[in-house]
């Protein structure tokens, strides 16, 4: 691919000093008319985080930047300035809207340069929240601060149960080392095997933050995965969730939950009651380990009045329940599509005279003289060798020779693994940061394969009509060099029901852009194509895209004459 290194840049490295740079923002609340326009700038920023100061990117000067807010039905004209590191483009993510506004470079927009400017038109004909992000680097871009939520909403009235307020929150993780962001490669992208996992968790762009509510307030969390990779499983013990919605709008039916999770660039809306006055606690929490996400005081001051009560009332959505009617026929159907989620990997470090040792990155105990797979997780046994120049790398990357892990403790880093797969098919950490860093698109290979074609990544020629409704098949194999799950997104050719996850029947629907498929596991969906145009469907794994695990699809405008 490009690289749209900004010209005149050092060749080995982004610009990394915040001195002299504006402090970067608290994102703003932009109420927008329908036909309104706004202006987006993208721009350096100091960022203080934790005992440091960073420079990252900001939209607006702020991380994440604004919060739009529209009506559904409305129409937005969005002036974006590049005064950034390296080309961009806008991506509306979620939103069906106009194929030549998706910021998809080169295919729907040429890339805007250093400088360069473009307007967009932004239509929302969904209720819910969405959100915007670049597409040229996003392993870069989006762990620089690039990321903003927008929300749409209902022309309905009473679309959403009733609530006290509205928070929006975005989940991110940002990786620190030495006081500075870990070193990009201007050049390729690198921890292609699991993406880059941060060891600084960022709510709402802050690495800490304190929130307030009133005894018995009902508040709406509002929440966006904007990790390069990280999943997130959201809980606040000591109160109660509801969940409401998800990437596109409403669920089926309303229901309790205990937790909510949230791969990249998946949606959540909670509703949360709180109960008597107190110190409760946002949490993450995996199957290892707890991250406070922000702290929480529940004041004495009641809600009054309150929509406590009617926040024990269970909602349904009529309009999932006409679906759901459907939904039987579409069960038993054939897939209109399979496609294979793989990958291949090289050994990292290439071997010396004599003879080699194999070694599971994950399972440093498991050994082999001879290549094979870890009998404990599936993964690609690698070669194992004193620190030595990585295979098929210049010695100039960031870290190249280094087998160790220098990461600070105490942020959830542990290089022994708790066991690749133990964890429901979701990857929480990085078990395997030596080698991590180390990948690249040159010795990590994610792909997409369609089964019936054997096309693979861009080779992919997928042909809709607007009206289809396609069921794909998204098989996650086993039989790969590296197992681990992949959020997978369309674009805004449409939305699409989850219809069913190992071939259990998806028992609360919700009109969504992305789905979390595990490990091993294959989750059928049913993809409603509404909007013609060129669109492209990915992992979004920042570092899986950037390693070719994407392809575009078209979608004509109607049927051809027979
Ligand atoms: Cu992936």
């Amino acid at each position: 691919m490009d690289q749209h290194v900004r010209p005149g840049a050092p060749a080995e490295s982004f610009p990394t000093d915040p001195s002299g740079l504006t402090e970067a923002l608290p994102p703003a609340l932009l109420e927008l008319a329908d036909g309104e326009d706004l202006r987006l700038r993208i721009d350096p920023v100091a960022k203080r985080v934790e005992d440091t100061t960073v420079r990252m990117l900001g939209y607006n000067g702020s991380i994440p930047g604004p919060t739009l807010k529209v009506r559904q039905g409305s129409e937005v004209i969005v002036h974006v300035t590049n005064d950034g590191d390296l080309d961009t483009t806008v991506h509306w993510h979620g939103l069906r809207l106009e194929n030549k506004y998706d910021g998809v470079p080169h295919e729907t927009q040429t890339p805007i340069p250093v400088g360069g400017s473009f307007t967009y038109r932004i239509r929302f004909p969904d209720p819910g929240l969405y959100w915007y992000h670049p597409h040229i680097r996003e392993d870069y871009t989006q762990e620089m601060g690039l990321y903003g939520n927008i929300l749409v909403v209902p022309a309905d009235p009473g679309y959403w149960p009733p609530a006290d307020r509205d928070v929006l929150l975005t989940l991110d993780d940002l990786l620190i080392e030495d006081g500075k962001i870990a070193p990009f490669s201007p050049a390729e992208t690198t921890y292609t095997a699991m993406g880059r996992f941060g060891n600084v968790l960022l709510i709402g762009g802050e690495p800490d933050r304190s929130l307030t509510a009133r005894a018995a307030e009902v508040v709406r969390l509002w929440l966006t995965n904007t990790a390069n990779t990280r999943v997130f499983n959201v809980t606040l013990p000591g109160a109660r969730m509801k969940l409401i919605g998800g990437d596109s709008g409403r669920v089926e039916h309303e229901e309790f939950v205990s937790e909510v999770i949230l791969a990249p660039s998946e949606r959540a809306v909670v509703d949360v009651l709180f109960g008597q006055p107190g110190q409760l606690e946002l949490q993450h929490r995996t199957p290892d380990r707890t991250y406070r996400l922000a702290a929480i005081t529940v004041t004495s001051d009641q809600a009054a009045p309150s929509p406590a009560e009617e926040f024990e009332v269970l909602r349904t959505a009529p309009e999932l329940v006409v679906v759901r009617e459907f939904l039987d026929t579409w069960l038993e159907a054939p897939p209109d599509k399979t496609l294979a989620l793989v990958a291949e990997m090289d050994d990292i470090i290439a071997p010396g005279p004599g003879p080699v040792l194999y070694a599971c990155p994950m399972h440093p105990e498991v050994t082999s003289d001879q290549p094979g797979r870890c009998p404990q997780c599936g993964m690609k046994l690698l070669v194992t060798a004193p620190a030595g120049p990585p295979a098929g790398r210049e010695q100039s990357a960031p870290h190249a020779g280094g087998t160790g892990d220098d990461h600070g403790a105490g942020h959830g880093y542990h290089e022994e693994g708790h066991g690749h797969g133990d964890g429901g098919g979701i990857e929480w950490e990085d078990d395997m940061v030596a080698v991590n860093r180390l990948t690249t698109p040159a010795n990590m290979r994610w792909i997409l394969v369609d089964r019936d074609s054997g096309a693979a990544n861009a080779a992919i020629d997928w042909r809709f009509t607007v009206g289809d409704r396609v069921k794909i098949r998204l098989v996650n194999e086993m039989d790969s060099d590296h197992p681990m799950h992949h959020p997978f997104h369309l674009h805004g050719a449409g939305r699409f029901l989850v219809l069913a996850r190992d071939g259990v029947a998806e028992p609360n629907l919700v009109w969504k852009d992305t789905v979390l498929v595990r490990t091993g596991q294959t989750v059928d969906i049913l993809f409603d194509v509404t909007e013609p145009g060129l669109w492209m469907a990915h992992c979004h794994i920042a570092e899986h895209m950037q390693s070719g695990m994407m392809f575009s699809f078209t979608v004509a405008r109607t049927e051809a004459v027979r």
